[in-house]
């Protein structure tokens, strides 16, 4: 079977619908500390409460499924986590140490993990960020990835453990909301857009951020966790990119459906986080390992977006 931990969350929700298309409902294991909102996730397939900082909540699982592969997804975001920094680090660390173990434990055959761009800190470089450069993160999410990422490399070279790791820009996505995110004002934009025409941007107008649209994010992992142990050359984490936009632009992407759409600018303190990330990543390691390419810019993701968000709406 398949473990999703974190499932109700924007990454695991989509993710585990993908899944499930492809090993089965009944193979895919959803899991997360709430039961979701959404029926479609709840009704397609098993679902778990499963709170990662309780091991035996995941040894009680395995006395009812064989688990051949593992999605930890389960963290506190950037953002949420400057709130709280001990509880995020708590659960960002501990959970992954928890499911890393239970993994090996299990004799599980391949685990995911997502890292992110908030890995990279105030002096890497900005733009076209390489795969190895200087990371000097400075939020609790960052350091956790970061983190992270030394340990997963480390259960890969001292335990054999098959964990894959991408770093993922912001992802935008019209099935689930994001959770606390710096990121999350290029999925509310989408909703605002069509609820009340205008949007209050919590970023500057000329904030640069790499994005990328939720179907390649699904592509990259999937591509990635299937693809031969030997073309993994990466065990820290790849980074991934699609494209890079600012507030402004994805307003003008916008109005190109809406021309009336207006957008307005008031930084809070999200501003500093986003201030200490790229603005663009490169990628050639996961395009020359795994051939990873994007499919999506920023006008096809809009035309999407709002496609979907308009049949949902009505
Ligand atoms: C965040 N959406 O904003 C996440 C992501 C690159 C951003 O890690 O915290």
């Amino acid at each position: 079977a398949v473990l999703v931990i974190g499932a109700c969350g924007q990454l695991g929700s989509e993710l585990t619908l993908e899944l499930r298309k492809l090993y089965g409902d009944a193979h895919v294991v959803a899991a997360d500390i709430q039961y979701p909102k959404q029926a479609e996730l709840r009704e397609s397939g098993p679902f778990e409460i499963v709170d990662v900082l309780t091991p035996q909540h995941l040894s009680e699982l395995a006395t009812r499924y064989k688990f051949k592969q593992i999605y930890h997804l389960a963290a506190i975001l950037s953002a949420t986590g400057e709130k709280n920094p001990k509880f995020a680090w708590r659960l960002n660390m501990d959970g992954l140490f928890n499911v890393l173990d239970f993994a090996l434990e299990q004799k599980v055959e391949r685990v995911y993990w997502p890292s992110s761009i908030a890995v990279f800190g105030p002096n890497t470089p900005r733009q076209n960020t390489p795969q190895d450069t200087i990371m000097d993160p400075n939020t609790v999410y960052g350091i956790s990835k970061q983190a992270g990422e030394r340990w997963c490399e480390y259960y890969f070279n001292k335990y054999g453990l098959d964990v894959r790791s991408l770093r993922y820009p912001g992802l935008i996505g019209y099935k689930a909301l994001p959770g606390g995110g710096t990121t999350d004002y290029a999925v509310d934009i989408y909703h605002q857009a069509l609820a009340t025409g205008t949007y209050k941007c919590f970023l500057s107008e000329h904030t640069r951020l790499p994005m990328m649209y939720m179907p390649d994010a699904i592509k990259a992992t999937l591509d990635l966790m299937h693809a031969p142990a030997e073309q993994v050359k990466v065990r820290s984490s790849y980074n991934l990119a699609a494209m890079s936009f600012t507030p402004q632009e994805i307003a003008t992407s916008i109005q190109r459906h809406y021309p009336s759409f207006a957008i307005t600018y008031d930084p809070d303190s999200r501003q500093q986080i986003a201030d200490s990330w790229p603005q663009s990543i490169d990628d050639l390691a996961a395009r020359q390992d795994w051939g990873w390419r994007p499919q999506y810019d920023l006008d096809t993701m809009t035309d999407d977006m709002l496609l979907h968000l308009k049949r949902i709406n009505n």
